[in-house]
């Protein structure tokens, strides 16, 4: 696997054994600071403080560098070229209607960067011209109105974080398919910080019947036609208009020039390409809420407009496909959970398959319905071992194992899966998905 690319604390690729030259150049750098604090101290010459003296100045501190804005839109390091989206070859039989997964084993912090936020399309990517793109709102309300992208710019504006997960991430689990990496089993999760107008000044805007309206129906501009209802409630609390992605414009491929987030709801009721907004007294029932986005239950029932992506968690390093090379070594421990319903509260990791649990350290800013970062330490002693994260969030819900999931939702079910993940540790450090 081509995956993952070279990290600090001996976590690497089993493609990356080798040293690379400038990891190589790393180790020597940081014997080099040992051994200049031995000297100091009046301690006897190291090897490390030799090779100190024999520390090659590299080509690139010789040399004038190249002039500024060599690239007027940064791209990162080519060192970083396999830190990319990856697709699934086979999941999917088109390459349109389908997803590209973020690389979550390679980021660091919350925030997904925006040439690596996770991709799925219905229909392709549409390229929408913003100086033509209209958003309509009519429905119950007083006055139906037609929004250029300039009036929707001109709105009281706000920003927030949050993360976006597909209802189908984690799908395969439920077959228990094993996947390779992090990416494959949870990357269709992204978080970023949205800027736009609240839905609710529009729905003001346009006066809406606050006695009748029970109902909004988001629809994109894709040729998909993909439309979701929402219930007024959730319409009105923090569902946003937007049009900004970590302080820029959106990508086309997140639905430039607008679309809808709709916080901690899965990820097709955040309608890209928006393009109207009706309200209505009753649900719509469309396509996307009927043969697709139900979950087919043991009793052959299908539940209907499941909104909420429960609290999960994942531990993203040590992570399928990467490798422990230091037996009785320091590792981080390091993972992401969030929740629909709130801030979490509490993240616990499990280093001996879920028979004891610690509590992990979390970075803040905690933020509702946005990703959190977890890290705890752990040195491995080098026996084969399965390693799991446990989150708890503000409602007190607990992340459940994949049985207690499948005890309630059978063996049929898509979407939804908010099961604890395991990571097997084999006794040469590979790292392997698994299920317990
Ligand atoms: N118009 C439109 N909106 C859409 C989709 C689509 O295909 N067309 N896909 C939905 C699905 S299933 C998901 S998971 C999210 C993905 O958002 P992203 O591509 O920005 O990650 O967009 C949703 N909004
Ligand atoms: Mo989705």
């Amino acid at each position: 696997m081509q995956e993952q690319s070279l990290r600090p604390g001996r976590v690497i690729a089993a493609s990356e054994n080798k040293l690379s030259p400038q990891y190589e150049e790393r180790r020597r750098l940081l014997g080099g600071i040992v051994g200049t604090a031995a000297a100091l101290f009046g301690v006897r010459a190291t090897a490390a403080d030799k090779a100190v003296q024999r520390l090659a100045v590299p080509p690139w501190s010789k040399q004038l560098g190249k002039p500024v804005a060599s690239q007027p839109y940064g791209l990162p390091s080519h060192y970083e070229s396999n830190i990319i989206r990856r697709i699934n070859p086979g999941l999917t039989t088109t390459s349109e209607s389908s997803v590209a997964f973020t690389p979550l084993q390679n980021l660091f912090g919350i925030i997904t960067p925006n040439g690596l936020h996770f991709e799925r399309n219905h229909n392709g990517l549409p390229e929408v011209d913003p100086y033509r793109h209209r958003l309509v709102v009519h429905g119950l309300a007083k006055q139906s109105k037609i929004y250029t992208m300039e009036d929707i710019l001109r709105f009281p504006s706000v920003s927030r974080v949050h993360f976006l997960e597909c209802g189908a991430n984690s799908a395969m689990e439920w077959a228990a398919v094993a996947a390779p990496t992090v990416q494959y089993t949870h990357g269709m999760l992204s978080c970023a910080e949205y800027t736009g107008v609240p839905l609710s000044t529009l729905l003001d805007d346009v006066g809406y019947d606050a006695k009748r309206a029970k109902f909004i129906l988001a629809e994109g501009a894709d040729a998909a036609g993909l439309t979701r209802t929402l219930p007024i409630e959730m319409a009105l609390d923090d569902v946003l208009v937007v049009y900004g992605q970590n302080g820029e414009m959106l990508r086309p491929e997140n639905g430039y020039p607008v679309r809808l987030i709709v916080p901690g709801v899965q990820g097709v009721s955040s309608v890209k390409w928006l393009r109207r907004i009706k309200i209505g007294d009753q649900p719509w029932h469309t396509r996307e809420e009927t043969i697709h986005y139900t979950d087919l239950m043991p009793d052959g029932s299908s539940r209907q407009y499941t909104y909420i992506q429960e609290a999960k968690s994942v531990i993203t390093s040590p992570s399928g496909g990467q490798q422990l090379m230091d037996k009785g070594g320091y590792y981080q421990i390091t993972g992401l959970a969030w929740s629909g319903r709130g801030r979490i509260k509490r993240v616990d990791v499990s280093t001996d398959g879920g028979r004891n649990w610690r509590p992990t350290r979390l970075q803040e800013p905690i933020m509702p319905k946005s990703l959190t970062r977890f890290r705890c330490d752990w040195s491995w002693d080098g026996a084969p071992t399965l390693l799991q994260s446990r989150c708890i969030d503000d409602t007190g819900y607990v992340q459940p194992t994949i049985r207690q999931l499948r005890e309630v939702r059978g063996t049929h079910s898509i979407y939804h899966n908010n099961g604890i993940q395991t990571w097997q540790v084999t006794d040469s450090g590979d790292v392997r998905d698994v299920q317990v």
